[in-house]
């Protein structure tokens, strides 16, 4: 109000106001600026992590650092330079390279934030999510679900890296996260059928037998309580590619329909999203073909799987390689260009955006000027 104003400045009485109002843990709204902005206030800078520099930092700390007891993990998370030394890559998703040396394993836990894993080269690894062994191979995305037990072992000759992420800011933000150190659990797999160590172990997991039998397949008899996640926790390379193929090449003549194809990794029961929190999508660009550029709320990782090319956020171009990690922040304009096929991972939190009504997208008219 503008004339209590003034006559407070007069005598004293605004201050004595704003004292007390401050006394009190109260702050006046008419004093306060950057809260209704009429657009996001992103933090989080747009920032690619070169896959060159992740093997050699994860090579070693290999080679430095063991993995511990109480479900330690040997990880190197993605800082995003604009969270101010938060070790996460976004305002909402925790990125990050791990590495599992051979013989090695990362001892089970388990935890409220969910996490998938995204494996950009080599296999041999298993994750063991609650009772079933998954094994992990280039292309591989694996699910470990919030609260689900999981276990890392690598009973191969050579060391493994694979990108990890969770929705540990988010679930943090939300004053939501539990952990719980399996000590005492893990030990041998008690059946000889699941030793992870032996060739006995089940090529393919319990999941994928019964809810990846081909398409459109599902177990029939009694159906369970629908968990919230996807059931199938495996989701191989070998049909993420051919989903792509078949979506950009013609069967008959293998030419190409279009430049972009892609994917969303969904739950094959209901077509949802794999988890509440994240969605996964594989993208193939055909070398040459430009994307339209476009924002949405939200954020997302890119793991670069396959080629070369680029991703432009905000105008500013990144160049990628394979093993490549980018975090694209909320409302940040983003344009993939393919040198080469170029084969891109991404997750992100938009189940959530969705789920709450907040998701928007906006396609950015072409400009010419690129830096
Ligand atoms: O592999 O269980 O990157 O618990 C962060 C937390 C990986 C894991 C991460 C984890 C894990
Ligand atoms: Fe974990």
């Amino acid at each position: 109000m503008p004339t209590r104003r003034f006559e407070a400045t007069d005598d004293g009485a605004l201050d004595a106001l704003y004292a007390d109002v401050a006394e009190k843990n109260l702050q006046p709204l008419w004093e306060l600026s950057g809260l209704l902005t009429p657009t996001p206030t992103v933090r989080a800078v747009p920032y690619r992590w070169r896959g060159k520099d992740l093997r050699d930092l994860g090579e070693r700390a290999g080679e430095l650092v063991p993995v511990g007891r109480g479900g330690d993990r040997r990880v190197l998370s993605l800082s995003n330079p604009g969270l101010g030394g938060a070790p996460y890559a976004t305002s909402t998703l925790w990125g990050a390279v791990q590495y599992l040396g051979a013989g090695e394993t990362a001892p089970a836990h388990r935890h409220t934030p969910a996490a998938l894993r995204f494996v950009l080269e080599g296999e041999g690894v298993w994750t063991q999510v609650d009772d079933d062994p998954l094994h992990m191979a280039a292309g591989d995305l694996i699910l470990t679900p919030s609260w689900t037990w999981h276990e890392h072992h690598n009973p191969g000759a050579t060391p493994m890296t694979w990108f990890d992420a969770l929705d540990l800011p988010l679930v943090e933000a939300l004053d939501a996260v539990f952990f719980e150190p399996g000590a005492g659990r893990t030990a041998e797999p008690a059946t000889p059928g699941r030793s992870l160590s032996e060739p006995s172990t089940p090529g393919r997991s319990l999941s994928e037998r019964h809810f990846g039998g081909g398409p459109g397949l599902l177990p029939g008899g009694a159906t369970t309580p629908a968990p919230a996640h996807s059931p199938l926790l495996r989701y191989r390379w070998t049909d993420t590619d051919r989903a792509l193929n078949g979506q950009l090449h013609d069967s008959a003549s293998g030419a190409a329909r279009c430049g972009h194809a892609h994917v969303r990794f969904a739950d094959p029961t209901n077509g949802r999203d794999v988890m509440p929190t994240m969605r996964c999508e594989m993208h193939r660009y055909l070398p040459g073909h430009t994307a339209p550029e476009e924002r949405r709320t939200g954020s997302a990782l890119i793991a670069v799987f396959h080629g070369t090319g680029a991703v432009v956020l905000d105008g500013v171009r990144y160049d990628v390689a394979p093993g490549d990690l980018i975090a694209v922040p909320s409302w940040t304009s983003q344009r993939v260009v393919a040198d080469q096929r170029l084969d891109l991972f991404a997750v992100s939190d938009a189940p959530v955006l969705e789920a709450l009504a907040l998701h928007r997208t906006e396609q950015i008219p072409a400009t010419t000027d690129v830096l």
